[in-house]
């Protein structure tokens, strides 16, 4: 018998030894649900780390970011609920304004939880759950096959995290769903050019490193933001970087010494600020320089500039990194979140009789 088919049995037997139970009922009904499901994965790390940002990155879209957990899962068309307290959820309507995607929660005070259908090539594969940085390791990994986990360094918090992750019995057996990111790597170096080789070395550095090697299944460094604009780069804003490549290296290089002198009225070219603002919002001053050299160099059209911005970025080594570490997977991390939800049932359970 393949894992796939004795572990769903398990969960089917489970079912009718304790039908009696309706909360016992409950708990397995939803994990033969999620069983079936693409792999969860869960991106979490600290306040600010660019989660959302490094999630859009996947989708290929760019979502206004939200202070509740957002699941983004397929679908055939844009729909989202919210779930709030007990009882049924409540359908909100998705809008665009300007480049970016907002889910209208408004009327609801505190969402517990958020859920996208989109159509998303990822995400046929995988469900993403965005997690706010104050959630605890349980409540992050509740709902989740597999862990994305970004940070900037490896802290101590960090390390006790990904270290929460592994603490079950069963998760200590078979830590088989943990990819780590080292983040926001266009900030490596003080921005200098060269930031995401740097990133790339020292990811590859952690990788080897005994205090993390044991925790995951890889390290990958990602400039989220590079990654969103490599995704959603649109014609007015490729043909305004060209501008901008146009003008001498040196030039630009001393305009973009800070983002005020960027926005000024001293500008060396007929563009207008707002422009310039919105150029600066969506890329920072790493990526107007990145995009803008790899421009010179020849990547002058948007397919080929999008092409070397997901390499560069590192989103591409991320996609590789899911597709083998989970999605390939997907029969191992499904059991074993089966298992474990298994193990929790038979501790929630213990002294009452099941059903014969
Ligand atoms: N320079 C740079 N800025 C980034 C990057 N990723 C995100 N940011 C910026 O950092 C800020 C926070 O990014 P988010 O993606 O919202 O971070 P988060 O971890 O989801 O934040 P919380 O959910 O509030 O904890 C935003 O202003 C982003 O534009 C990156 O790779 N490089
Ligand atoms: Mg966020």
């Amino acid at each position: 018998m393949t894992l796939d088919r004795a572990v769903w049995s398990m969960l089917q037997e489970a079912l009718a030894v304790y039908r009696d139970s309706p909360r016992a009922t409950a708990w397995l009904r939803s994990h033969v649900d999620r069983y079936t499901e693409p792999v969860r994965i869960a991106v979490a790390g600290r306040s600010r780390i660019g989660k959302s940002t490094v999630v859009n990155a996947l989708i290929g879209d760019e979502f206004a970011p939200q202070s509740s957990f957002v699941w983004y899962r397929g679908g055939t068309e844009a729909r989202a609920h919210v779930f709030s307290g007990p009882g049924r959820p409540h359908e909100v309507a998705v809008s665009k304004r300007g480049s970016r995607h907002h889910v209208e929660i408004g009327q609801f005070d505190r969402a517990d939880r958020v859920v996208v259908e989109w159509p998303s090539r990822t995400l046929r594969d995988i469900v993403l759950i965005d997690t706010p940085s104050e959630a605890t390791p349980e409540q992050v990994l509740g709902d989740a096959d597999a862990l994305l986990y970004l940070m900037r360094h490896v802290q101590d918090d960090d390390l006790k995290f990904l270290q929460a992750a592994n603490d079950h019995p069963i998760a200590r057996v078979a830590a088989v769903h943990t990819v780590a990111v080292l983040a926001r790597a266009d900030e490596i170096g003080a921005g200098r050019i060269d930031a995401l080789s740097s990133a790339k070395q020292i990811a590859r550095r952690y990788r080897r490193d005994v205090a993390v090697q044991p925790l995951c299944q890889n390290v990958v460094s990602v400039a989220g933001l590079l990654a969103v604009a490599a995704k959603t780069l649109r014609e007015d804003e490729f043909q305004a970087l060209r501008a901008l490549a146009s003008l001498g290296r040196e030039e630009l290089e001393d305009n973009l010494l800070s983002a005020d002198r960027f926005v000024g009225e001293q500008f060396p070219l007929a563009m207008e600020p707002a422009v310039r603002q919105a150029l600066l919002e969506r890329f920072g001053i790493f990526g107007v320089r990145l995009i803008t050299a790899l421009i010179r160099q020849g990547f002058d059209s948007q397919v080929k500039l999008t092409g070397q911005l997901v390499q560069r970025s590192g989103l591409g080594e991320l996609r590789d990194s899911i597709a083998i570490h989970f999605t390939e997977r997907r029969e191992i991390l499904k059991a074993r979140s089966a298992l474990l939800a298994l193990d929790v049932l038979f501790r929630m359970e213990r002294g009452r009789t099941p059903a014969n």
